[in-house]
């Protein structure tokens, strides 16, 4: 799982990056993109570190990847340059409305820019498609069946909209299955404000356009995170800034991935792992190790809420709220969970 922090060149992109990551953007990589961790909030965690005081803690991380950002000034460069983004699997789009612009026509203009360059994939292979279903090929049917597949979806990009609501049949999917089409990728966005207030109706009419919106004045918290301890409160209060917006933007940016956090837990470490949605148990055990999902004989399990409400394990199991799951089990967000194998 990659985040993609996308967007227009200015716009704060690297900025969003070294206050979520930590690590300063390296002027060497500003070509090819720049990867990054960020710990994902969250406070089940630390209700299992206060119980049980591992050795080590694990929380969760989302990788993100710094790009370099669309050129307003030359669009036709746009879709090579966006080729960095395609192996994304959800994008941020950051918006730089501290520089004053239209905010909304910011988002509308790049979507477009999606559009153009997923268009530009689908119709390359539409045209030659045509060009080999006309000539007496073995595998004529199986072209045109793509071809057939594919012209609605370029129908759809040509009159300007996204791939977003339109529902793909198992065709369509297996014939852009290799593209990652840039417009069918979940996309937030970003407003990268002046200081602490927003402006709802701006909000508003992106949320509009179909975008999950979250906004802060993230280079200015990125001037405070940088100033010495003893310094920051002041001058954030001279900014006006009224708290941080981190917490915020990861949860959200989390929110987007589809992924859902479980957890195991001991006195040697405390561990938050993140797991697509729906997956069976033994997928869970699997991310902990390969070992743990091919012996796989169990998983016992717990929600965390019900343990830290109740105290221990043992309160857990006397309520009765301890449960067997086998393999085929879908992993609930908060499961604590113990894998029992043999190998
Ligand atoms: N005033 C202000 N300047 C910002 C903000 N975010 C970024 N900048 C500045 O805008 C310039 C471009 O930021 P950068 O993060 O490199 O943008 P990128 O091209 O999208 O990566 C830098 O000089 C930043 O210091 C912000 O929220 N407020
Ligand atoms: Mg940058």
């Amino acid at each position: 799982m990659r985040i993609g922090i996308v967007g227009y060149q200015g716009t704060g992109k690297s900025t969003v990056f070294e206050l979520l990551t930590g690590a300063k953007p390296d002027l060497s990589k500003a070509h090819q993109g720049q990867a990054g961790v960020t710990i994902v909030p969250d406070d089940r965690f630390h209700g299992l570190v206060k119980m049980f005081q591992p050795k080590k803690e694990t929380p969760a991380k989302i990788d993100l990847f710094d790009t370099p950002g669309l050129s307003r000034g030359e669009p036709q460069s746009n879709p090579q340059r966006l080729g960095v983004i395609r192996e994304s699997t959800a994008l941020v789009q950051v918006v730089g409305a501290f520089l004053g612009g239209d905010p909304v026509a910011e988002v509308e203009s790049f979507v477009e820019d999606l559009v153009l360059a997923d268009l530009q994939i689908i119709s390359n292979r539409i045209e030659r498609l045509k060009k080999d279903a006309a000539k007496p090929v073995p595998n004529r049917d199986q072209l045109k069946a793509e071809l057939e597949a594919l012209l609605p979806i370029e129908e759809r990009l040509s009159g300007g909209a996204t791939l977003h609501d339109m529902t793909f049949d198992e065709n369509q999917e297996k014939a852009t299955r290799s593209y990652s089409l840039l417009t069918r990728k979940r996309h937030l966005v970003l407003l990268n404000t002046t200081d602490s207030s927003v402006d709802a109706a701006v909000v508003k009419r992106i949320e509009d356009l179909g975008y999950i919106v979250v906004s802060g004045p993230l280079g200015l918290e990125l001037e405070v995170a940088q100033l010495p301890e003893e310094e920051r409160e002041e001058f954030a209060r001279e900014m006006g800034l009224t708290g941080s917006s981190k917490e915020r933007v990861v949860t959200a940016i989390f929110r987007l991935t589809d992924y859902i956090t479980f957890f195991t837990s001991d006195e040697k470490e405390v561990h938050a792992w993140l797991l697509k949605r729906g997956s069976h148990a033994v997928e869970a055990a699997g991310t902990i190790h390969s070992d743990l999902a091919r012996g796989f004989i169990r998983a016992e399990v717990m929600s965390v809420d019900d343990l830290l409400r109740l105290g221990s394990e043992k309160e857990v199991k006397a309520a009765g709220l301890y449960r067997i799951e086998g393999k085929d089990y879908i992993v609930q967000d908060g499961d604590e969970i113990v894998v029992r194998f043999s190998v």
